[in-house]
């Protein structure tokens, strides 16, 4: 059976893909695994129909057959158990794979979500400018951290995993920012996962939607 995903029906990111659909379109890909799309609008998401899935009322959301899954690193998770390629077969290999995957949604990306929130919901405030490098300096440490730690590596441990996956699409969300340039081997790293065809055949589908819903206004 086809798993559906669903994503933004527009994207606030303007195609950019930096919605959470992007890691688990990318992830489909580098398996070889066909999928079909289901696109969200914003109040689509917090009907019952979407809410029965996704509690919180958000993209993306995965269903095959009986089985309903949300949160993103789930999702590639899931997909890189059940297809070879993404997991290493190592039985440490893997733990420690599936340990990167946690810290990317659970140690990096947080500070990152909320600069970027910041820049949303709270730019007009009188706090704003004050807190901006407070924020900022959290992500600075982070990524001195995580760019200590990969080195000269190519990838996060070893052989391309979901881990880089997680990572790369969690520090996509800093382009533009400034930060990412003090540690050279974090934009490289980026690089190297933007470069793969994989990484390449999802970010155009997530385009596609994205140009599709311009053209029809
Ligand atoms: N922890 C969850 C996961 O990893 O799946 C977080 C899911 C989530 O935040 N989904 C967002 C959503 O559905 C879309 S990706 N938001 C709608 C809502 O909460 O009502 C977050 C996102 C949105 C927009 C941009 N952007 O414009 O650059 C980037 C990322």
């Amino acid at each position: 059976m086809t798993p559906t995903i669903t994503a933004f029906e527009s994207s606030p990111d303007r195609g950019r893909g930096l919605a959470r659909d992007m890691r688990v379109r990318w992830a489909f890909e580098e398996v070889g695994q066909r999928y079909d799309v289901r696109l969200v609008s914003f109040a689509q998401m917090k009907q019952p129909a979407h809410l029965a899935v996704h509690p919180f009322g958000q993209i993306p959301t995965y269903e095959e057959g009986g089985l309903a899954l949300f949160e993103s690193g789930a999702i590639v998770l899931h997909i890189a158990e059940r297809h070879p390629g993404l997991l290493p077969e190592d039985p440490d290999a893997r733990s420690r794979a599936i340990g990167w995957m946690f810290a990317a949604v659970n140690t990096v990306e947080p500070p990152i979500v909320e600069r970027s929130m910041a820049g949303v919901l709270e730019r007009d405030e009188p706090w704003y400018e004050a807190r901006l490098p407070m924020l900022d300096e959290r992500i600075r440490a982070r990524l001195g951290q995580l760019s200590d730690r990969l080195g000269d590596s190519d990838w996060l441990d070893g052989a391309f995993s979901a881990a880089d996956i997680m990572m790369v699409t969690v520090l996509r969300r800093l382009d533009g920012s400034g930060l990412l340039e003090a540690h050279p081997s974090l934009p490289a790293y980026i690089a190297r996962g933007e470069a793969r065809p994989a990484y390449q055949r999802a970010f155009a589908d997530q385009l596609a939607v994205f140009a599709r819903a311009q053209a029809a206004g």
